[in-house]
């Protein structure tokens, strides 16, 4: 069975990675996903300066998945900018930074250093942080995506992501990707970054569970499956052209083919590694080959974005 997967001008060995912000905020966790059998490497969100984030505790599991309010603790762009330019490109595996500004200006003075390093590595710009307290996830205010957008195409010259919010209506899918559509090197966007604000309460302490925000947080694991595959199979029908990373309430090989059945050309895995680890890239490969196996299928391609409507 053949998990590779073609895009981006490159061919990765499999279609599995990490979720930006699991597994990834230091060198050695990165070095522990590229190590393992991830199929690619995406760093923390940065912002231009490192950052610890907010107040612990910051990140409680539940039997559902997960609610985290971490607030962009990152070790800043020259951390992440050092680790891409001695990354080892050779092994196969592309890496990806994921940038998150708390101004446009910070986001293009990051991807213009990016720019001027001349490496391969690739930026998702992260429009879909829930987590910094006065601060709007920008993906929901369209105007300032434009913006965003106009402005990212004149600092970076190459391909790029970004990582979109959920949307829950059929007239933000449009409008969204009206938006997207008119930047062709923005190769393809990642579906979806957590819902954002949630709220879990535990009852016998009758308390939240996070101390940031008194408690919203943004929700991850078996929550958000759906919301993900909605997000994944609508962009990928209005997004002709770009490619869809699909995110979201992966944790074995069912959920990763139900995101490529979806349209997801590579799928990324962040609650279930954030409590399982690196060792979570091979058990769902493996399942994911062995559920094809039993399907007759030999690649991805044979039915990325083929589900079936009644
Ligand atoms: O660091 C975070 O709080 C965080 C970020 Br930047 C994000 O994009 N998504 C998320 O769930 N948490």
């Amino acid at each position: 069975i053949d998990l590779s997967v073609t895009w981006l001008g490159q061919t990765m060995p499999g279609c599995l990675y990490n979720a930006s912000g699991v597994w990834c905020r230091e060198e050695d966790e990165l070095e522990a996903v590229r190590a393992s059998a991830a199929a690619a490497v995406i760093s923390k969100s940065a912002t231009l300066h490192a950052r610890e984030g907010n107040p612990e505790p910051r990140y409680h599991r539940t039997a559902l998945g997960s609610i985290n309010s971490m607030g962009l603790p990152n070790r800043g762009f020259a951390y992440y900018l050092d680790y891409a330019r001695r990354y080892d490109y050779g092994c196969g595996k592309p890496l990806f930074l994921s940038l998150s500004g708390m101004t446009l200006d910070d986001n293009l003075s990051m991807l213009r250093t990016l720019a001027a390093a001349g490496l391969p590595a690739i930026p998702e710009i992260n429009l879909s942080c829930p987590n910094v307290p006065g601060k709007p996830q920008l993906g929901y205010d369209f105007v300032a995506t434009t913006e965003a957008l106009n402005a990212f195409d004149l600092a970076w010259p190459g391909r790029y992501g970004v990582k979109l919010p959920p949307y829950f209506d059929p007239a933000h899918f449009a409008a969204m990707a009206e938006i997207l559509n008119r930047h062709p090197r923005l190769a393809y966007v990642t579906c979806i970054n957590s819902i954002g604000n949630g709220l879990v309460v535990d009852v016998d302490s009758e308390a939240v569970t996070i101390k940031p925000k008194d408690g919203l947080g943004g929700l991850g694991g078996d929550y958000v499956l759906p919301t993900a595959l909605a997000n994944v199979r609508e962009f990928y029908r209005l997004l002709p052209g770009k490619d869809i990373v699909g995110c979201g309430g992966v944790k074995s090989g069912r959920e990763a083919f139900m995101h490529i059945l979806a349209g997801a050309r590579a799928v990324q895995v962040g609650t279930c590694l954030y409590h399982e680890g690196p060792a979570a890239f091979a058990r769902i490969a493996a399942e994911l080959a062995e559920l094809m196996r039993s399907k007759g299928y030999r690649r991805l391609d044979d039915f990325r974005g083929k589900l079936r409507t009644l």
